[in-house]
């Protein structure tokens, strides 16, 4: 194992790209060179690591000579244009868009689930949706020990899905209703503050959005199980950061609460908050800023044979992207 690795951060004044710098700082990834990579309009902007400033860089076709990993949250069209020349360099990218995602000479990881799979890169790792990361943490534990059938599941997505603009669009618009004045909106399809949105990314002919469809298939090929059965609605709701979810599994073998809870108390990467007596079950504001998938409200469904219900939360940032993409780095080197 080396030593050190030169590591580009490619979209990284952004609010995925900024929490990528924090976790390989707080995670002490061995870090040689940092090199951080943005459009035109960030290049000359100064970012904090390690108490020292480094300047952000114009990220161009040249932009990756000398790094090793390159980390990129810049949108998936960004990714297509300048990943392969990152490859071509000889660096691996940890990708984060869903430019790549369902290639399949591209593995698609949640480092808890499917590790494995990155021996088998070509020089791109794809990191998968962050509400499918989140759900397929606290799901696949239980698909091992009962089989999963079918998997109903309806999100609760915070604004920091739409990233730095979409954080600032909800504050914008509390403070203009809090003074009388309208609310205006540019990222989403309607009004957030003091709504919720049951449309995120477009839709298809179907009837369903981009992101519900992202949930059923990296959801089979991470757990590389193409039977499981996903039925998705995804929401946008006026929460600053998580995402929670509310998950129906149909299994196909009994699995009791008591049983599922056990498994998950044991499970990597997920913490059992379930004590519904005391009103404890996880919370977006508390798993805001965590490394963990939160699970509770874990109850029998009494309306099929073997079903259960479950609440699942988890920074949408941090786990769902930066941590998770640093997570496949750490194990691409042999760290951890
Ligand atoms: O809105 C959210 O909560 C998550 C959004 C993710 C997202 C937004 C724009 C483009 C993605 C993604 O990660 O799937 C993409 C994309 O890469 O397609």
């Amino acid at each position: 194992m080396k030593q050190s690795y030169n590591v580009a951060v490619v979209g990284a004044t952004g609010a995925v790209g900024n929490e990528m710098i924090t976790v390989l700082e707080g995670r002490n990834f061995p870090v040689k060179e940092l090199r951080l990579l943005a459009s035109a309009n960030s290049a000359g902007k100064k970012l904090e690591y390690q108490r020292k400033d480094i300047v952000v860089q114009e990220l161009t076709e040249k932009s990756f000579e000398g790094i090793e990993i390159a980390l990129f949250s810049a949108g998936g069209d960004r990714s297509k244009q300048f990943a392969p020349a990152a490859v071509k360099a000889g660096a691996v990218v940890i990708d984060n868009s869903s430019a790549f995602r369902m290639d399949k000479d591209v593995p698609l990881v949640v480092p808890e689930v499917n590790a494995h799979a990155i021996a088998r890169h070509k020089g791109i790792i794809a990191n998968p949706n962050c509400s499918t990361i989140q759900m397929v943490v606290a799901l696949d534990p239980l698909h091992r020990k009962a089989k999963i059938k079918r998997i109903v599941v309806s999100t609760y997505q915070s604004v920091a899905g739409a990233g730095q603009k979409g954080i600032d669009e909800l504050a914008n618009q509390i403070k203009a209703l809090f003074s009388f004045q309208t609310a205006e909106k540019k990222m989403f399809p309607h009004q957030i503050a003091f709504n919720c949105i049951p449309q995120i990314d477009v839709f298809e002919p179907d009837g369903y959005t981009k992101e519900e469809l992202k949930m059923v298939n990296e959801t089979r090929k991470i757990m590389e199980d193409q039977s499981i059965l996903v039925s998705p609605t995804a929401v946008r709701v006026p929460i600053f950061m998580s995402h929670s979810e509310s998950v129906n599994v149909e299994f196909e073998n009994d699995l009791s609460p008591e049983d599922a809870r056990e498994i998950l108390r044991n499970s990597p990467g997920v913490i059992v908050q379930d004590d519904p007596g005391k009103s404890v079950y996880p919370l977006a504001m508390n798993a805001a800023g965590e490394d963990a998938v939160f699970v509770g409200r874990i109850r029998r469904d009494n309306s099929v044979k073997h079903g259960l219900n479950l609440w699942i939360v988890s920074d949408n940032i941090r786990k769902g992207a930066a941590l998770n993409a640093v997570q496949i780095a750490e194990r691409l080197i042999g760290h951890s």
